[in-house]
């Protein structure tokens, strides 16, 4: 108690506590956002930084607290922060929706965001005003889990040593945040975009904990890690020097009715590829410390899919998007834009440096870079770490275990209702350029961003084809209907609670319902402890269409987005509003309601 309170006094000058909040079940923090130049993989650009730095600062927290934390606008952009997979019980004010939940906060404004941490694990916070994302809004959340929380870490230990060393590894864990990086900024990004017709497909470099560098591959690496199905939609052209597909191949893969030039974009945004030294992150471990560590892994990706693994470390993954699940031994993980695993891995190889990889596997842009593991303070083997994945996040040897989302059991277990009240079929489409997208149809515009927020309203006068409609205590299936082919995988993220995953296909789901689907596909469905996450990715529609089933509980009222991940489809109109639970609408406290 005392040493944790000690602890909160020095934690005061890094995260700018207030002192008066060093007491049990409060945790309060200033984020001063800056506009400012910065250069993480070696390239200066205006960037954002959260109290002088990025990514912002880690965010501890114990599960139970009172959270509060007062967002300082510095910068000359609207902006809000979203707490991602939060999930907002009894505070959907406090979700950092501009139009949804909340108005912008203005250049020179705050805005406080307060809710109670009933979950325990990794989250993170990120800008959420059209794509800020891609200028460096976000940092991790950590939630230490109270002690009544039982754990899954018996399958992993096998002595009393081993699982006392788990437990303090989980207290001790460290976020390891992978991203990906542009060097133009978010609104150049939208710009750009409108101009030529065509979605910005292709980013500059990798990020592991804000360090990179523009990683150039040579022509023979790109030619040998351009994979068969990447040959198909080339049709006989070459990846670009970024690894990128080329602007005509985007158009010719989402032809639509909007003109397109792609004369209008600077050689650097698909072509020319231009390295940087730039830095690499190290990651200090120290056996003295602990025979175990865990990691936090995060994606704050604006746009790639990432496969990430630890040379000669397997990872067992013991939680899954904050939330512990049977432990599953792995030795590569790919991770979806706003997915998080936590993980853990055994210091028990010699000394020495090890290669943590993080390889971007979109189809339309192949990339890599690398950080290190390092053990601390001892006399280290020179020899090259072996790795597990190669360049393009491919596995290196024949038995080199991947996540698949199959084996995701909730631990404890839970199950969903057998029945829904409601189904909620989506389409998934482009709307007439690569650069376009929407939800059934409807495309989300940011420009909804600046209207007046739907928590505010009365329900019955906001509907529209751009809500979704629920009422609370009740069970609603969204099935996410793929239906053109071509579509990466989309990271669908829904905002307060989570949804579990009870279905996915590889062909047209022509069924009015899952009930109905039950009666010619059973063996797509699993009811039993099924994955429970905030993040459904849907199987990409390369080779036809594709669908994924959620069924979720509705028990707490407000207004939530649900919205692709991929910035660029985001900002593209990839969402829609649900508005859970009408009939048990909220009553917004004055200071929100009144907010400038
Ligand atoms: C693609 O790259 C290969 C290898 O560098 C080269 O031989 C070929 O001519 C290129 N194709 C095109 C269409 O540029
Ligand atoms: C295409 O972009 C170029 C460069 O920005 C511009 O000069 C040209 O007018 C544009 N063409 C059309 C048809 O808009
Ligand atoms: C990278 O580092 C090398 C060696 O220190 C140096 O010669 C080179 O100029 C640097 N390149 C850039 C782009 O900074
Ligand atoms: C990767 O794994 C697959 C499936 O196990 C295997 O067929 C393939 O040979 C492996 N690749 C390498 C380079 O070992
Ligand atoms: C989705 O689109 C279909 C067809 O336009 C429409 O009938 C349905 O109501 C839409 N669903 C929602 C939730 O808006
Ligand atoms: C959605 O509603 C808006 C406003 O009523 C309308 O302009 C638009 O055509 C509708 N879109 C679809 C796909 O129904
Ligand atoms: C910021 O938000 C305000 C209020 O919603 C809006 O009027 C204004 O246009 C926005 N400014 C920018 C630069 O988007
Ligand atoms: C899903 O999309 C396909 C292709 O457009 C369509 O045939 C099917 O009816 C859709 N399913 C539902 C349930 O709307
Ligand atoms: C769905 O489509 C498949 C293939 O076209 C067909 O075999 C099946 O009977 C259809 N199911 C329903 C319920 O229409
Ligand atoms: C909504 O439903 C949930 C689940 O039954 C319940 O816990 C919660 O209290 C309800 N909320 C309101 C405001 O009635
Ligand atoms: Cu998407």
């Amino acid at each position: 108690m005392i040493l944790s309170i000690l602890l909160c006094f020095l934690s005061i000058a890094w995260t700018k506590q207030d002192w008066k909040d060093c007491g049990p079940g409060k945790a309060r923090f200033h984020l001063d956002l800056t506009w400012e130049t910065g250069s993480p993989d070696g390239f200066a650009r205006e960037m954002i930084h959260v109290n002088g730095q990025f990514p912002g600062p880690t965010l501890n927290i114990n599960q139970g607290d009172a959270v509060e934390i007062v967002v300082h606008n510095h910068m000359p952009y609207n902006t809000t922060v979203h707490f991602h997979g939060i999930e907002q019980i009894g505070t959907p004010w406090s979700d950092g929706v501009p139009g949804l939940s909340q108005r912008p906060i203005l250049p020179g404004s705050s805005f406080t965001y307060t809710w109670t941490a009933y979950q325990y694990g990794s989250y993170f916070y990120h800008a959420h005003s059209r794509g800020q994302i891609d200028d460096g809004l976000y940092g991790a959340i950590t939630i230490k889990p109270s002690l009544e929380e039982p754990k899954s870490f018996g399958t992993i230990a096998k002595t009393q040593k081993d699982l006392d060393s788990l437990v303090k590894a989980e207290a001790e864990v460290k976020p390891l945040i992978f991203g990906d990086w542009r060097h133009v900024t978010s609104s150049e990004t939208w710009e750009l975009e409108q101009a030529a017709g065509i979605e910005t497909a292709c980013v500059d470099s990798l990020l592991v904990n804000r360090k990179g560098f523009v990683n150039c591959w040579s022509r023979e690496d790109i030619q040998t890690f351009t994979s068969p199905p990447a040959k198909q939609v080339l049709g006989g052209l070459n990846y670009t020097d970024k690894g990128c597909l080329q602007p005509q191949v985007l158009i010719a893969l989402f032809p639509g009715k909007s003109p397109t030039n792609i004369s209008s974009l600077p050689k650097e945004i698909f072509e020319v590829c231009t390295p940087t030294n730039g830095s690499t992150a190290v990651i200090e471990v120290s056996l003295a410390d602990n025979e175990w560590v865990a990691f936090d892994m995060i994606s704050t990706a604006g746009f790639q899919t990432l496969t990430v693994s630890i040379d000669e470390h397997p990872l067992w993954i013991y939680a899954v998007d904050g939330r512990y699940v049977e432990p599953i031994l792995v030795e590569a993980i790919t991770l979806e834009n706003g997915e998080r695993y936590s993980v853990f891995t055994k210091l028990d190889k010699p000394a020495g440096d090890y290669k943590i990889r993080s390889s971007g596997i979109a189809l339309a842009q192949i990339m890599s870079t690398t950080a290190t593991l390092s053990y601390a303070g001892l006399v280290k083997q020179q020899k090259a770490s072996v790795p597990y994945t190669n360049m393009a996040g491919g596995n290196t040897t024949a038995d080199v275990a991947f996540f698949s989302q199959a084996q995701q059991k909730g631990f404890p277990a839970s199950s969903p209702a057998k029945t829904v009240d409601q189904t909620i079929i989506l389409g998934l489409v482009p709307a007439g350029a690569s650069y376009l997208w929407s939800l059934n149809g409807t495309s989300y515009s940011m420009s909804l961003e600046d209207t007046s927020p739907l928590l505010f309203a009365s329900p019955s006068t906001v509907h529209s084809n751009l809500t979704i409609t629920t009422k609370n205590n009740t069970w609603v299936d969204l099935i996410l209907n793929v239906t053109t082919p071509g579509q990466p995988p989309h990271p669908i993220h829904k905002h307060s609670n989570k949804g579990y995953i009870i279905g996915a296909g590889t062909t047209v789901f022509n069924y009015s319902s899952v009930e109905e689907a039950l009666k010619y596909i059973l063996e797509n469905f699993n009811f039993e402890n099924p994955p429970l996450r905030d993040t459904f990715t849907t199987p990409p529609s390369a080779t036809g269409p594709t669908w994924l089933a959620v069924r979720y509980h509705v028990v707490n009222p407000g207004a939530f987005l649900l919205h692709c991940h991929i910035q660029s489809h985001l900002v593209g109109g990839m969402a829609m509003a649900i508005l859970d639970g009408v009939d048990e609408w909220p009553e917004v406290p004055g200071e929100y309601e009144g907010y400038h």
